[in-house]
C-alpha cells in the first residue's frame, strides 16, 4: 500500500536564521507568532526546540523515519509561519529560495518527496509570478499559505490574483495554521492554547469560513483549498453554516450560488494531519465524500508510527484506504501513480 503523507513540514537554514533574527529584534512582542517562533528558533529555551533539527533535515533522519514506518512519500511544505512574518521583499525572496531548494530535493528523490510552493501573499503580483514559476518551471505540486498575512485573509480582493492563479494552474492552496490574527489572539494566550492545542484551528477555520461566505468560490469555481487537522472541524458545522448563512444573506451578506456545505464538498479537501480519531475520520468521509479526505502525519510535530497505525487500523474498505493513503493525493497534487 503506497503511503503518501501530505502535510509534512520542513525549513531551510536561511529562513530559520531570519526567524531567529526576528525573535531578537522584537523581544518585547506579545504577538503569539513570536511566542511560537521563539519556541523553535529562539535561544534554545523553547519547549519545541527539539523540532528545529528535524525541520532542517530532509535527506537523512527523515528518510530513515519514512523507511522505518513504511511512508513512501512526504509532500513537503515550508513550516509555519512560512515567509509571512517578514516584510514583502524579504518574504518574496525567501519564498523563491525555499521553492528552489524544495525542487532540488525532489529532483534527487522523485519517489520520496513532492512539495508545496511558498509565496509571499503581501505582494500579490510577485506572488502570482512565483506561483507560475513554481508549477511551470519547478514542477511543484501545489501551494502552501500559513493563514492570515498581516491580519488579512485571502477573501480580500487584493488577494484574488493569487486565488485566480491557483485555479488557472490547477493546483490547490493548502491553508496551514499560524498564530491567530490580532483580534482572535487575545483569549489564546493562556493555558497553552496558543498553537496546535486550539488557536490554530480557530484561525484556519475562520479563514475557510470567510472564503466560503465571501463568495470567492462563485468567482473561482474550480479553486481547491486543502485544510489539515481533519479539516479544522469546519465541515462539522455544515448544517448550521447552511442554515445561518441563508439568514445572513437575507440580512445583506453576499449572495451565494451554493450552500456552504456544497462548497465544502466541491472546493475543499482535508487531511488527517495530527488527528487520529477514527470517529472524526468516519464523519469526515460521510460529510465530504471519500475523494476529499487525504492522509497526513504532520511530521516532525507528530510521530509517523501512530499516524500509520491509525490509518492502517481504521475500518474502511480497501478501495477507501487506497484513496486515503495515496489515490486522492495523486490526483490533488498531480503525483504520478506507481506503475502497476
Ligand atoms: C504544528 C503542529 C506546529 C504542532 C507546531 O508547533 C506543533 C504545525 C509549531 O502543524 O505546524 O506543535
Ligand atoms: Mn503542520
Amino acid at each position: 500500500m503506497r503511503r503518501i503523507a501530505t502535510e509534512e513540514a520542513f525549513s531551510i537554514p536561511e529562513i530559520a536564521h531570519a526567524l531567529r533574527k526576528l525573535c531578537e529584534s522584537r523581544t518585547g512582542a506579545q504577538n503569539i507568532d513570536m511566542m511560537l517562533v521563539r519556541n523553535i528558533y529562539g535561544d534554545g529555551a523553547g519547549y519545541q526546540a527539539q523540532f528545529l533539527a528535524p525541520l532542517l533535515d530532509i535527506e537523512d533522519e527523515r528518510l530513515r523515519d519514512m523507511d522505518a514506518n513504511g511512508v513512501d512519500m512526504q509532500v513537503l511544505s515550508l513550516t509555519a509561519p512560512g515567509v509571512q512574518m517578514f516584510d514583502a521583499d524579504t518574504a518574496t525572496e525567501l519564498a523563491r529560495v525555499a521553492n528552489d531548494r524544495l525542487a532540488e530535493v525532489i529532483a534527487r528523490h522523485p519517489r520520496r518527496f513532492a512539495g508545496l510552493a511558498s509565496f509571499a501573499p503581501h505582494s500579490p503580483q510577485r506572488a502570482v509570478r512565483e506561483m507560475e514559476r513554481a508549477v511551470r518551471e519547478l514542477g511543484l505540486n501545489g501551494f502552501i499559505v500559513n493563514s492570515h498575512t498581516n491580519n488579512e485573509y485571502l477573501d480580500d480582493p487584493k488577494y484574488w490574483p493569487v486565488l485566480e492563479a491557483a485555479e488557472a494552474l490547477d493546483r490547490c492552496i493548502y491553508i496551514h495554521p499560524r498564530g491567530p490574527s490580532e483580534l482572535l489572539a487575545g483569549p489564546m494566550r493562556d493555558y497553552g492554547m496558543f498553537a496546535a492545542l486550539w488557536a490554530y484551528g480557530v484561525e484556519v477555520s475562520t479563514h475557510a469560513v470567510r472564503l466560503i461566505l465571501s463568495g470567492v468560490f462563485d468567482r473561482f469555481p474550480r479553486l481547491k483549498i486543502c485544510l489539515g487537522h481533519m479539516g479544522e472541524a469546519v465541515h462539522f458545522w455544515s448544517w448550521r453554516l447552511d442554515f445561518m448563512s441563508e439568514r445572513a444573506q437575507r440580512a445583506g451578506a453576499p449572495r451565494l450560488q451554493l450552500k456552504p456545505s456544497e462548497y465544502l464538498r466541491r472546493n475543499f479537501a482535508i487531511t488527517t494531519s495530527g488527528q487520529e480519531s477514527p470517529l472524526a475520520l468516519e464523519f469526515s468521509i460521510r460529510q465530504l465524500g471519500i475523494d476529499n479526505v487525504l492522509w497526513a502525519i504532520d511530521y516532525p510535530y507528530q510521530p509517523s508510527a501512530s499516524a500509520v497505525a491509525f490509518m492502517d487500523g481504521v475500518e474502511v474498505t480497501d478501495e477507501q484506504r487506497h484513496k486515503l493513503y495515496h489515490g486522492n493525493a495523486e490526483k490533488l497534487f498531480h503525483i504520478a501513480p506507481l506503475a502497476q
